[in-house]
């Protein structure tokens, strides 16, 4: 295992149902730090662009609509293998599928709306962190 960083959001959903404390109490309780946080509300431009690995998915319209519906809360999050660590606390996308105790599971509306964002691979980490932050965003832990 290695010290990763990992993007994470919390989706319209989650920011809606006041779950912004439970999600990042999980990560916290779960060995990763937040290194960088801000809240957004994406423009459809930022939407597509961030999903554009979809944009050919018969969802991608449906998603960039939910994802620009409301603030999200975008963050960095450090610690001991992240970014598979972050998908385990997630859980699977869908929610019927995600395993009991998981922030999907537990919160999750549908397939759709599912509270959560997390980087896939370590390609994908660093390419979503550069897309919503600068280097200056991201405070490395001093103590
Ligand atoms: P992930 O968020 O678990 O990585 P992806 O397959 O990358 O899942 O899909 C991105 C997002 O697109 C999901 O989190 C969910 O919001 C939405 N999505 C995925 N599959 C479907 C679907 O079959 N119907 C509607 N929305 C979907
Ligand atoms: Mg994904």
């Amino acid at each position: 295992m290695a010290v990763e960083r990992t993007l994470s959001i919390v989706k319209p959903d989650g920011v809606q149902k006041d779950l912004i404390g439970e999600v990042c109490r999980r990560f916290e309780q779960g060995g990763l730090h937040i290194v960088g946080i801000k809240m957004l509300h994406l423009t459809q431009e930022q939407a597509k662009g961030f999903y554009v690995v979809h944009k050919e998915r018969p969802f991608y319209p449906d998603l960039v609509n939910y994802m620009t519906s409301g603030p999200v809360i975008v963050q960095v999050l450090e610690g001991e293998d992240a970014i598979q660590k972050n998908r385990e606390i997630m859980g699977a996308t869908n929610p019927a599928e995600a395993d009991p105790g998981t922030i999907r599971a537990d919160f999750a509306a549908s397939i759709e709306e599912n509270v959560v964002h997390g980087s896939d691979g370590s390609d994908t980490a660093t390419q979503e962190i550069s897309f919503f932050f600068d280097k200056d965003e991201i405070c490395a832990r001093t103590r």
